[in-house]
């Protein structure tokens, strides 16, 4: 029995992620079997036909939860009074475009919502950027908002997800066993996969794995290009496994993390670790349920130093191409 409600807004809804996402959410594996749910959907108006279908879908499931759909091309209506805007909906890249021309045509994008967010969305409420490049997308968004920097977020959960498999996976354990796996900087394949702080039941993953050469190697090239790869044998970008991290970067960041543990989400910096304030940049976190905490006093050595150097400079650089937007 539900004695709780919140207002999710969804954006690109009738995407393939969107359709992955919705029905987990409608289902209370998002905020849990006490919280009633109202979903806000924007969507392009050439895809508010499809909308309407997935619309349909998800009043045939009869989710108890689920009390109002809202489907809208309306930015306006689409962020009023929500509580978490969940920020899917952005343009790809196309065949022939500059990663700057990328940036740009989304820019505009996340200009435009951020400012709508502001205007309309609960004080609290709470931004989690997917929508690629979704580390620049969200620092975007922040600045046109003007929501506090530690309401925004960007998702570096699938890239995690990613790494725990394949550690679990060479090492003969369950996923469960892998703990404290981080990612560190952009979602790109500049990302870090912190095998060097994680543990597999409870011992350093470098006694566990004693391949010092795949970790180095084989382990961090899958886990950065574990996108491509899915789409060379799907045909189509991740989709289950993108919504899957949304769901439980949500749930991550709403519920207090268990003592001794942490999660990835990237955030907005005020300089930990070397990293220039203000860049949106992929951390372990811990939550209390309302804030979080970036985890200090981690020592990174000349490897993971030099790991996390590539990153930043490709978010320094990615922050110099739309600075016009950055008011
Ligand atoms: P789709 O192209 O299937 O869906 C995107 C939807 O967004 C479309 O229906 C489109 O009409 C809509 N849209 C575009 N501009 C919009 C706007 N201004 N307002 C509202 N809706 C808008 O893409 P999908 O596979 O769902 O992926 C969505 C985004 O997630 C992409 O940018 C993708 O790169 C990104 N991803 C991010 C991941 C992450 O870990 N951060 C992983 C998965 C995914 O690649």
């Amino acid at each position: 029995m539900a004695t709780k409600s919140v207002r999710v807004t969804v954006t690109g809804a009738a995407g393939q992620i969107g359709y992955a996402l919705l029905f987990r959410i409608a289902a209370g594996e998002m905020f849990g079997p006490d919280t009633a749910v109202n979903l806000r959907l924007l969507e392009l108006p050439a895809a508010l036909g499809a909308l309407e279908g997935v619309r349909m879908e998800l009043d045939d499931c009869a989710f108890p939860l689920l009390e109002s759909i809202t489907p809208t091309s309306d930015t306006n209506v689409a962020f009023e009074g929500t509580d978490w805007a969940l920020l899917v909906g952005a343009v790809p890249r196309k065949a022939g475009m500059e990663r700057a021309d990328l940036l740009n045509v989304n820019g505009g994008i996340f200009t435009a919502q951020g400012k709508a967010i502001g205007q309309n969305a609960s004080r609290g409420c709470r931004v989690l950027v997917v929508g690629n490049p979704c580390n620049t997308n969200a620092l975007i968004c922040q600045k046109a908002s003007g929501l506090p920097a530690t309401q925004i977020f960007a998702m570096t959960m699938l890239d995690q997800n990613r790494a725990v498999t394949q550690l679990a996976q060479k090492s003969g354990t369950a996923v469960r066993d892998v703990k404290h796996l981080a990612i560190w900087g952009n979602h790109s394949p500049t990302m870090f996969a912190d095998y060097l702080h994680a543990t597999i039941k409870g011992r350093p993953v470098t006694d566990v794995i004693s391949d010092g050469a795949w970790l180095e190697g084989a382990f961090l090239s899958t886990v950065q290009q574990r996108g491509a790869a899915v789409i060379k044998a799907r045909g189509a970008s991740s989709a289950a496994s993108a919504a899957n991290a949304v769901v439980k970067t949500v749930r991550e960041l709403v519920a207090v993390t268990p003592a001794g543990d942490c999660f990835s989400v990237a955030v907005p910096s005020s300089g930990q670790y070397g990293v220039p304030a203000g860049l949106v940049f992929g951390y372990p976190v811990r939550s209390d349920g309302t804030g979080y905490q970036i985890v200090d006093g981690l020592q990174h050595a000349t490897f993971a130093r030099s790991k996390l150097e590539v990153t930043i400079n490709e978010l320094v650089g990615e922050r110099e191409a739309v600075k016009h937007l950055l008011g």
